[in-house]
């Protein structure tokens, strides 16, 4: 079977040499000359769990190759990437481009998977453009009877930092533009996914997607929200919620400084466009999140202004514990605004960084290590729950100011309250 994977991203380049594992022929596509020279070479321009090794593997086989040209193929799944505006509005515009570069190549019994996260209907619309380049072809759902074609939606859930072990446990949940679709789409899944292959229609997949981070981002602003009234009541959040989740039925998620990443800060939005007046909840989420880290500078600004000879460790920039991902990042986004403002009193800890990123350029901030910050500072800003950070043992940050972001360490916030110090979180 000869398959070709649209965008070698952060799920296209796993997802094509996974494939390419199970026995097709792949070829990944990108734009980008660069990717595919690395590609081409045996190597990632990504960072993934042993995404490096699979990849060297199944290069040298020949089972994956990489082009910036679309090739004719049974199968072609589209991953590229679905931005959206400063109105928070959805751009397929890759997703109908990738669409448009596969039209000529379309033969009878071919395959096409949309898997990027896309607004519902847009699955509808990457058949119609088809059915509009290949007026010879019988597509799906743009004619009567038995199509030449088979188009469906089937989108990726997987978590980065375990990519590859999460594509293939995962469940897939698979819609099809008509049923037939579906089952078309679920035999090719089946070759390398060990989780259940479920089948529904497009527009449902295409919601499913949206609903899972939505789900998420609701669910973090109720624990974002917690954590602003606890702190205005003085309470302790992270007791709070530790002792709510002892209730067989309840499972509050925990604060932090905001919700970073490139899915749950973006995808609620893709929903509250598709259907404004119905989504107040999701939306109202969306704000609540955003609001914390705006709050969050504004405690940190106030703790660092109020100390006005401490220096300064923030520790932690990723957008969530153990990666080395920057981008999108509520703890930048804080660390950043206090570099702006403090210049060179803000000294940064993060075991993932070699170097800052460039929200830092010409703030005068510095990356330092742990061990030197520990020595070095008085005021430490936790941002990112990063195992390292979590096994600093209590007397080593006795006598710090300590801003806790993320509840890493009960026994601080212990300390702060026998010292009647207001609880911050
Ligand atoms: N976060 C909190 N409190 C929590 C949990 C998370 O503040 O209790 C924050 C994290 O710190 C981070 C952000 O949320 O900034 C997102 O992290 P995450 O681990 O929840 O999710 P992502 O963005 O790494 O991956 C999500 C996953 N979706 C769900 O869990 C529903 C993943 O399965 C999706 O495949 C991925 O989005 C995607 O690509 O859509």
């Amino acid at each position: 079977q000869k398959v070709a994977v649209l965008g070698l991203g952060y799920i296209g380049l796993p997802t094509a040499a996974l494939i390419a594992r199970s026995g097709c022929q792949v070829t990944g596509v990108d734009v980008s000359p660069k990717v595919v020279e690395t590609v081409n070479g045996g190597r990632v321009h990504i960072e993934e769990v042993d995404l490096d090794g699979l990849v060297q593997g199944v290069v040298a086989r020949g089972a994956l190759t990489a082009s910036t040209d679309v090739p004719p193929a049974d199968i072609f799944v589209i991953a590229v990437p679905t931005p959206h505006d400063e109105e928070h509005r959805p751009d397929i515009s890759h997703v109908l481009s990738a669409a448009r570069a596969i039209a000529p190549r379309l033969e009878p019994g071919n395959l096409i998977i949309l898997e990027s996260t896309s607004p519902v209907g847009t699955t509808e619309k990457v058949a119609r453009l088809i059915a509009g380049h290949r007026p010879d072809l019988k597509v799906p759902g743009a004619c009567e009877g038995a199509a030449d074609i088979f188009i469906a939606y089937c989108p990726e859930r997987v978590l980065p930092g375990r990519i590859l072990v999460e594509l293939v446990d995962n469940d897939r949940c698979i819609g099809g533009i008509t049923p037939r679709c579906a089952r078309r789409a679920m035999t090719f899944y089946r070759q390398f996914v060990r989780g259940a292959c479920v089948t529904t229609s497009a527009r449902a997949a295409e919601m499913v997607k949206l609903v899972e981070n939505s789900y998420r981002d609701v669910n973090i602003a109720f624990a974002n929200e917690l954590s602003m009234m606890a702190e205005e009541m003085g309470v302790d959040v992270w007791e709070v919620i530790r002792l709510a989740n002892r209730h067989p039925r309840v499972n509050i998620l925990q604060p932090g400084p905001g919700v970073g990443g490139h899915c749950i800060a973006v995808d609620p939005w893709f929903l509250v466009h598709g259907a404004p007046e119905q989504s107040r909840l999701i939306r109202t989420a969306r704000e609540v999140n955003l609001a914390k880290t705006a709050h969050v500078i504004g405690a940190a600004e106030m703790l660092v202004s109020q100390y006005p000879n401490a220096r300064v460790a923030c520790l932690g920039l990723a957008f969530k514990p153990n990666i080395d991902d920057f981008r999108e990042s509520p703890a930048v986004e804080v660390a950043a605004a206090l570099a702006r403002r403090f210049g060179t009193r803000i000294r940064i800890v993060e075991p993932f960084a070699r170097e800052l990123p460039r929200e830092f350029d010409g703030t005068g901030a510095a990356l330092i290590d742990l061990d030197s910050a520990l020595a070095s500072c008085d005021l430490l800003i936790v941002l990112v729950d990063h195992e390292l950070f979590k096994s600093i043992p209590l007397e080593e940050r006795r006598d710090m100011i300590v801003y806790d972001t993320r509840g890493l360490w009960p026994d601080q916030l212990q300390l702060h309250a026998t010292r009647g110090a207001r609880l911050v979180a």
